[in-house]
């Protein structure tokens, strides 16, 4: 009879783009709330929907014997998903408990369509300290339970005094990995990409203040494990799994610098080194000694937060980085040998034509080996949101929306950005192709002065 049952609301069966790439990791902040809680005694179950249908969730729901108290994690990609299996839930007598980013963005809203609590911030402590008071005083006299927003016996919202953070990370436990079958992770992994991949985290929050940036868990604070306390989860992840490579899923790995020197030393006195991928920000890595010790551990590829080749718009964001960093970050990073992929934003306030050849330029110059873009969405809570707040529309209803849906009143159209990716992607390829194949380089460039001309014209379009 377990006390507890976790579970999240991604299917990879529903997420076509997903499935094609195949790259998923299993949701480490459950594993981590599990390993804690049992750590005290209580018995958890994992219910891990990534590789399961929705059937099956149904079944596991049905089937329980525990106590009826069930937590999911919330992201802005689950919440359709997370309201429906909170209804279905509660119609067989669970208490619904939610946690992660989403529902710390939109407690009232979760907790008006059937979710009972709703946990902000970490979730060790709040929901070590919340299951015992569940038990007790039920679902509406919560009060006092730092962490949590419920709603009281007359129907209002309460929301308790925010909970300190975990100051010592080391004192929490490994995730518990052995809660889902994280080997079937690794293997999905090996077939597809041929390297078996597990993730990590190193440290928990960021300190800059990028204003699209989501800090609804862990805030502003930035709190590092030791580097012995890594490295001793690296060995046990390389005995359990036998993983070809890491992903360190940190904000930004390489944010303090002493810290990433003591680590690749700790990684070399104990004969480990794995493969990874992770990412950072250009300005944290502007030293060949940080890119050197990147390369040293094994790192194989860096994602950096580039986003615009505009100072103007990188300002804007409060972004803290210039574009000559990336440059730099770039070329030197690939000199090292580490590959580099850009995260690359359209559509962010104010951009102009301008702004977008200013990027495409940046993107050819620098020669990241793979860059994603994204057209900018507000994600609720961040200063981006407030900035266009007056303009922000929702063209669907809240539940079967998320926050990329957000579209903001006088933008260009989705069209638009469509030509701005095609543009990139042709420049970016002409500018490769130049020296090998000048046939083709030519071709390319008709294309993107194609796609130039055909966005010109949906801005057009727009205005008319
Ligand atoms: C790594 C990462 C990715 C990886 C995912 C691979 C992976 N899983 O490792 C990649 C790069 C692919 C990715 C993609 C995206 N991501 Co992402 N990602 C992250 C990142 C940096 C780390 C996630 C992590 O492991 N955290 C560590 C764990 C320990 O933290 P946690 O999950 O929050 O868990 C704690 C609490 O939330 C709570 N908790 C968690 N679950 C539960 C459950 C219960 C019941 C309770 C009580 C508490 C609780 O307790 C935990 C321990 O304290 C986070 C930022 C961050 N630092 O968390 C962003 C983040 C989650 N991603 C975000 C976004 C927006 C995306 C994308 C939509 C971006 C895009 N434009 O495509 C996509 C969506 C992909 C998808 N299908 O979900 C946002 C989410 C914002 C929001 N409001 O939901 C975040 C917060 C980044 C940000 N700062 O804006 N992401
Ligand atoms: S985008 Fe990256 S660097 Fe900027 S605030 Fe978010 S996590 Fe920190």
């Amino acid at each position: 009879m377990s006390d507890l049952l976790l579970s999240h609301g991604y299917f990879l069966s529903e997420d076509e783009k997903e499935r094609q790439i195949m790259k998923p990791y299993p949701p480490l902040g459950l594993l981590y709330v599990a390993a804690y809680l049992k750590g005290r005694g209580v018995s958890v179950e994992v219910f891990d929907t990534t590789f399961r249908t929705r059937a099956e969730l149904d079944t596991a729901l049905a089937g329980w014997r525990g106590t009826k108290v069930l937590g999911l994690y919330t992201n802005l990609m689950t919440r359709r998903p997370v309201v429906e299996i909170a209804a279905r839930a509660k119609a067989l007598g669970f208490t619904v408990v939610l946690g992660g980013p989403e529902s710390a963005n939109y407690p009232a809203e979760y907790l008006s369509r059937g979710a009972d609590v709703v946990v902000l911030g970490e979730g060790e402590e709040t929901m070590a300290e919340l299951l015992p008071a569940l038990a007790d005083r039920g679902p509406h006299r919560l009060h006092g339970v730092a962490g949590t927003v419920f709603v009281d016996e007359d129907g209002r919202v309460v929301t308790n005094p925010a909970r300190p953070q975990i100051p010592d990370l080391d004192a929490m436990p490994d995730p518990d990995r052995e809660a889902i079958d994280t080997a079937a992770y690794v293997d999905v992994w090996r077939r597809h990409h041929g390297a078996g991949s597990v993730n990590l985290i190193t440290a928990r929050g960021c300190p800059y203040k990028c204003d699209w940036c989501s800090h609804a868990v862990f805030g502003f604070t930035h709190r590092r494990r030791s580097p012995a306390h890594v490295a001793r989860e690296v060995e046990t992840i390389r005995d359990r799994y036998r993983p070809d490579q890491l992903w360190y899923a940190d904000d930004v790995f390489t944010l303090q610098h002493r810290w990433l020197f003591d680590y690749a030393r700790e990684l070399r006195a104990r004969g480990l080194r794995i493969p990874f991928e992770t990412i950072s920000r250009a300005d944290r890595m502007m030293k060949e000694e940080v890119l050197a010790t990147l390369a040293g551990m094994g790192c194989s590829r860096i994602w950096i937060g580039s986003e615009s080749g505009s100072q103007r718009i990188l300002d804007e964001m409060q972004r803290g980085v210039t574009v000559e960093q990336v440059q730099w970050a770039t070329k030197a990073a690939q000199r090292h040998g580490i590959e580099v992929g850009m995260f690359l934003m359209w559509g962010y306030d104010g951009e102009t034509v301008e702004d977008i050849e200013a990027t495409i330029d940046h993107v050819r110059r620098a020669g990241p080996d793979v860059y994603f873009t994204t057209v900018a969405y507000p994600i609720r809570n961040t200063g981006y949101f407030d900035k266009v707040a007056g303009r922000v529309v929702l063209e669907k209803a809240w539940e079967d929306a998320t926050d990329r849906d957000h579209r903001i009143a006088g933008r260009h159209s989705r069209a638009y950005y469509r030509h701005a990716d095609r543009w990139l992607r042709s420049a970016v390829e002409a500018h490769r192709l130049e020296r090998e194949d000048p046939a083709a380089a030519a071709a390319k460039r008709a294309e993107a002065s194609l796609a130039r001309e055909a966005l010109l014209g949906a801005a057009e379009e727009a205005e008319a």
